[in-house]
């Protein structure tokens, strides 16, 4: 008996593979062919006029086939990069050239590309290239592109790329008549992802069948598909990409297309070798996307219970020298930091500001770590204020179990409200209560103060938007074998997709897990499909895979009828047997796939050669009536709005005294994502999104000079928790109120670990040191400077 496996700790199929170096990842294409090495010359400045560029040097060096500058490109080429997600809001939106056109606005911009034998050659080229640059005075940071004393972009006044404002009620009137009111100023600075595998793209050019086939390590395989064909001027049909394994994306990698993912199959086309480009540590640093960086106002009122009456949140996002994602991270600040609470009435205004820094994109996240920090530092202050315990501020201000769908009263990115379709916070405070033992925290803090240690306790909720549409697809394929052949064409970074998707379609099918095959991220599979960001692809391609196995089911269903003489409806599946209900008559799924092709071939052992022949009437095939030949299923899933998970954190840290430093004592998570298709996946989920956590609240951050340079651009200086400062045993309660938008009721868990960090630790911090704590991250120096700013006159 087939058992079910949606819901179970399937041990994931990729890790055998993945931990034993078996990858395959972008850089690892092609290794043993003739291949050549890309290189890139970047801005050594943050803002500068290029007045000449002089290659003459590099091209009679041994071993370069190609540099090309701007001049060098044509046509599309030679047009800005793609704005990815328009917004009418953005009224100054810049992309960047593949290779900078007279200005460079970051260190680390693109301003030429060498082809060479190899990458020693072609970096030892760029070295050669000369470029007479007029000096231009930066902005870096916040307060400078709002002094607009200077300008990033001639054209866009203020450096401001974009102002929205929404409001859900009249906040402001709502403050004024409010009992009690409080004003707050908070702070998230920059950072960004760092994936094990930085980008890599591999090319390779095929002039007679006129076909570009693209390795590259990206998180949307058909967006660069389209990008490439568009900007090469071939057709959509020439061009094939392949998402090889790629060794985490967290975002970065959702950009497309990257300068090198045009140049490179470019280079492959003009040279007819094939080209590689692999990103090196440095060049992720300065040439990728950063994220975070942002500086918020809080007006809030609210009433002797807690209650918020009205919100008023202004705040800046620096969203570096260009927009390819348009205002997607302030969106998502604006709309989702309200997590589980409905206050009175809510205003949010921002401004997107320009700097000469590198560019964002989403991270893990997207605007909801800021979100989710400026809420619940509001709800601490406001519990601070009243004198009441946070827990109870925050359930006075809860939505309820029974007011599901709860529209926010808001417009998202793609112009539909924001309307949240499940879940009970309520139920999960109270489970998270008991899971880090917040009724029980004074004792211990008593306990701990006794013997001169000092701890606090933390807690923070969010809700994440997930499972965002257009669409994505699936093809499920039986084979003669009895093995099925899955194809979904969003692509995977680590989040455990084959075994996620296998599940599925093992129990839809009856089929034992073992014979499913899940292949993602090749256009060449399923060429229609849109990406793996957003914490999507549980709810888009898991409901895909589910609807395609049942086409095949259904079908297998028609086949099996007509050669059992049963009904349809009599018939049932399991271990990859159709039996007819309580009888021994039976076939296998293999033998179905037999039957459903009405060309056959069996292998003759007498003559050792494979012979065609035809069973039945051959004015009949023997498939079912009105069925295309082929045991397959194919479907698409397209979702009438995003589901909302949620989920809350609380840690417990301990301060030292005299050093500062910071450790953590408990961390305990209680998350709803729905039903959960495979536990054990999602706590890893949200144990790669704690660590990712714990590095924005207490470590990383992109530190620029005054002159733009990024001063920490390597492991050497930015400063990443190893494994000792993750906490060893994060406890994880599940809560599952279902999604009712999609067949499964899933909501996606991808990024649900990383969103409160911030926000938790600044509340057990402050709880520790009775300071109040309003920008994050937080080193032990900088909480050293806050204490002894605070020491008693
Ligand atoms: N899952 C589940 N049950 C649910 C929801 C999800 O079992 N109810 C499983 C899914 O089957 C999938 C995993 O959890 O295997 C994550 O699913 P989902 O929430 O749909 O997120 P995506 O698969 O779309 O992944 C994207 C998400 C994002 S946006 C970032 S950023 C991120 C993340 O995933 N980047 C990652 N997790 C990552 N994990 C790794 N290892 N590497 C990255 O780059």
């Amino acid at each position: 008996m087939t058992t079910k496996l949606f819901g179970t700790r399937v041990p994931r199929v990729e890790d055998q593979r993945l931990l034993r170096g078996r990858g395959t990842y972008a850089d690892d294409v092609l290794v043993g062919q003739r291949v050549l090495h890309a290189a890139v010359l970047r801005s050594p400045h943050a803002h500068a006029r290029i007045l000449d560029i002089d290659v003459s040097e590099v091209l009679d060096v041994e071993g370069v086939h190609a540099v090309w500058t701007f001049d060098d490109l044509t046509g599309p080429m030679a047009e800005p990069l793609p704005l990815l997600i328009p917004h009418p809001a953005l009224t100054h939106g810049r992309t960047q050239f593949a290779l900078a056109k007279d200005e460079v606005n970051h260190v680390g911009e693109a301003i030429a590309f060498v082809v060479a034998e190899d990458r020693y050659v072609a970096e030892d080229a760029v070295g050669r290239i000369r470029v007479d640059y007029e000096f231009l005075e930066p902005v870096v940071g916040i307060d400078a592109a709002r002094a607009a004393t200077r300008l990033v972009h001639d054209d866009v006044p203020g450096n401001v790329g974009a102002r929205l404002e929404q409001e859900n009620g009249d906040a402001r009137a709502a403050i004024a008549a409010a009992p009690h009111t409080l004003s707050l100023d908070l702070t998230v600075e920059r950072s960004a992802c760092q994936p094990l595998e930085g980008r890599g793209t591999v090319a390779r050019w095929d002039p007679d069948l006129g076909r570009m086939t693209v390795w590259t390590s990206t998180q949307t395989s058909t967006g660069v598909r389209g990008c490439v064909a568009a900007k090469l001027g071939l057709d959509l049909g020439q061009v094939d990409v392949i998402t090889p394994d790629v060794g985490g994306g967290f975002g970065v990698k959702i950009n497309h297309p990257w300068p090198e993912e045009l140049l490179v199959p470019l280079a492959a086309r003009i040279l007819g070798v094939p080209v590689k480009f692999t990103e090196d540590r440095r060049e992720h640093f300065i040439s990728s996307a950063h994220e975070r960086g942002q500086q918020h106002h809080v007006e809030v009122g609210f009433d002797d219970g807690g209650r918020v009456l009205g919100l008023d949140v202004q705040f800046w996002h620096d969203h570096g020298a260009y927009t390819p994602y348009g205002l997607i991270v302030p969106i998502i600040t604006s709309t989702q930091l309200l997590g589980p609470y409905k206050p009175g009435a809510y205003r949010v205004v921002f401004e997107s500001l320009y700097t000469n820094t590198v560019m964002v994109t989403p991270y893990r996240g997207a605007g909801r770590p800021q979100g989710c920090f400026v809420m619940e530092r509001t709800m601490d202050a406001i519990a601070a204020t009243l004198g009441k315990d946070r827990t109870e501020v925050r359930a006075a201000n809860f939505i309820q179990p029974d007011e599901f769908p709860y529209d926010q009263g808001l417009v998202f990115q793609d112009g539909r409200e924001l309307e949240y379709d499940s879940g009970d916070y309520p139920a999960s405070l109270e489970k998270l209560k008991a899971l880090v033992g917040w009724d029980e925290f004074e004792a211990f803090r008593a306990e701990m103060a006794a013997e001169g240690r000092r701890v606090g306790i933390g807690l923070a909720c969010y809700v994440e938007g997930t499972g965002v549409g257009p669409y994505e697809g699936a093809h499920v394929h039986v084979e003669t074998s009895g093995k099925v052949k899955v194809a979904t064409g969003l692509t995977t970074q680590g989040q455990g997709h084959q075994t996620a998707f296998a599940q599925i379609v093992a129990d839809e099918l009856g089929v034992p897990f073992e014979m499913v095959e899940v292949t993602t991220g090749d256009t060449r599979r399923m060429p229609y499909a849109v990406g793996t960001f957003a914490s999507r692809a549980a709810v888009m391609s898991g409901s895909a895979v589910h609807l395609a196995a049942k086409a095949a089911r259904e079908k297998a269903f028609r086949i099996a009828a007509e050669a059992l003489e049963a009904s349809v409806d009599d018939l049932e599946i399991s271990d990859g047997v159709i039996r007819v209900a309580g009888t021994d008559s039976a076939i296998d799924l293999g033998t179905v796939a037999v039957l459903s092709n009405p060309l056959r071939y069996a292998f003759d052992e007498a003559s050792k050669a494979a012979t065609q022949f035809s069973v039945g009437d051959p004015g009949k095939p023997p498939v079912a009536e009105d069925d295309e030949p082929g045991l397959e299923g194919k479907d698409f899933y397209s979702p009438e709005r995003s589901t909302f998970a949620s989920g809350m954190h609380a840690v417990i840290v301990e301060t030292d005294p005299d050093t500062a430093e910071i450790t953590i004592l408990k961390y305990a998570v209680v998350h709803d994502c729905g039903h959960l298709i495979n536990p054990m996946i999602v706590e890893g989920q949200i144990h790669g999104g704690v660590a990712q956590g714990v590095g924005g609240a207490l470590y990383e951050r992109m530190a620029y000079d005054e002159s733009g340079q990024l001063l920490n651009a390597s492991f050497m200086d930015f400063l990443m928790p190893y494994v000792t400062e993750v906490p060893a045993g994060i406890d994880i309660d599940h809560l599952e109120t279902p999604s009712p938008l999609n067949p499964l009721g899933i909501k996606g868990a991808g990024e649900a670990g990383v969103i409160p960090s911030a926000a938790v630790f600044a509340a057990a911090i402050e709880d520790a040191e009775g300071i109040p704590i309003t920008a994050m991250p937080i080193s032990p120096s900088e909480l050293f400077t806050l204490r002894e700013a605070h020491l008693p006159e």
